[in-house]
């Protein structure tokens, strides 16, 4: 592991321009990465593009550097290095494959994820802004407060504010670290917390009525139709997090989050709590992700989708 971090570091030493990329439909540990990498290599003197094929979500554009991130690339643009970060997989980074004599590398905490001529893959990382503190380290970087913001983002959203399991002694180091440089931990918190759009509320308030919680209480859900994001005026990336409230019922193991993208699929969307692995469910649906969040594209109106997920959970929670 450490042997692949040096090589890195000779890497960013040795090359001048840069992409950062991550995953499409990005959350804040992909664009808290990019950021803060962007950034940190910008300090170090480099030339370097951030790059998201569906840009920065509005609730993280109040990040230093966001504005400046791309969401398309000139067709001869030329790069010495690509990092890939937090993406599971090189087809969401919707990035172009290395040309000739680019070196593709990948930070990432996905279990799986092994593409790259550089792969420096860490399941235990909290997040994957951990990885990329570790590197700008390894540079020698002295961080300062935008890039420790864009890496505490990172750090917050993928622990989920330090709740979830993930949140291991690591996670604390650096997020004590980060906010001895003085980031105002509670502005972040509430840019991501508390600073929804309405239209997220009133598409809320159409979800949870249909809240479904099996006989056994083992799972729940909730779904939402297209009908209901045009009456809420509210976009699909309104719905994050809504997965959290089935989840939040007591007993609850495994909650699911059913989204009609168009006429004929459903995205479905899972979080599981301790050892249910719904990462290989997600997987035998065509999809994937991690033991605990996971999902899948899956063919189909809610009503075919719906008893047919019922179906492999009612399997998997016996
Ligand atoms: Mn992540």
């Amino acid at each position: 592991m450490k042997q692949i971090l040096n090589k890195i570091v000779q890497q960013v030493v040795k090359a001048q321009r840069f992409l950062v990329c991550s995953h499409e439909s990005p959350d804040g540990d992909a664009i808290g990465s990019t950021l803060g990498l962007t950034l940190g290599l910008q300090r170090l003197g480099k030339e370097v593009v951030a790059y998201n094929v569906d840009g920065v979500p509005e609730i993280l554009k109040f990040l230093p550097g966001s504005q400046s991130l791309v969401t398309e690339l000139r067709a001869d643009a030329a790069f010495d290095v690509i990092f890939v970060l937090d993406a599971g997989d090189l087809s969401r980074a919707a990035c172009r494959p290395a040309e000739q004599g680019t070196m593709l590398i990948n930070l990432d905490h996905h279990p799986g994820s092994n593409f790259g001529h550089l792969c420096y893959l860490d399941t235990s990382a909290a997040a994957t802004a951990v990885l990329v503190y570790r590197l700008l380290c390894a540079c020698g970087l002295k961080l300062d407060l935008e890039v420790a913001t864009a890496l505490y983002t990172g750090l917050l959203s993928d622990t989920g504010s330090f709740r979830y399991a993930n949140s291991n002694p690591e996670a604390f180091r650096v997020a004590a670290e980060l906010v001895g440089l003085g980031i105002n931990t509670w502005t972040i918190a509430s840019a991501l917390y508390e600073s929804q759009p309405r239209e997220r509320m009133q598409l809320l308030a159409q979800v949870l009525p249909t809240l479904y919680v099996a006989p056994s209480g083992q799972y729940a859900s909730v779904f939402m139709t297209l009908d209901m994001l045009e009456k809420a005026g509210a976009a699909p990336e309104h719905t994050d997090g809504f997965v959290n409230y089935p989840r939040a019922i007591s007993g609850v193991e495994v909650a699911v989050f059913f989204r009609q993208v168009d006429a004929s699929t459903i995205k479905v969307g899972f979080r599981s709590r301790g050892n249910i692995d719904v990462g290989q469910l997600s997987k035998n649906l065509g999809g994937g992700g991690h033991k605990n969040a996971a999902g899948a594209f899956v063919e189909g109106s809610l009503d075919q989708v719906a008893p047919r997920v019922y179906h492999l959970l009612e399997a998997l929670l016996k």
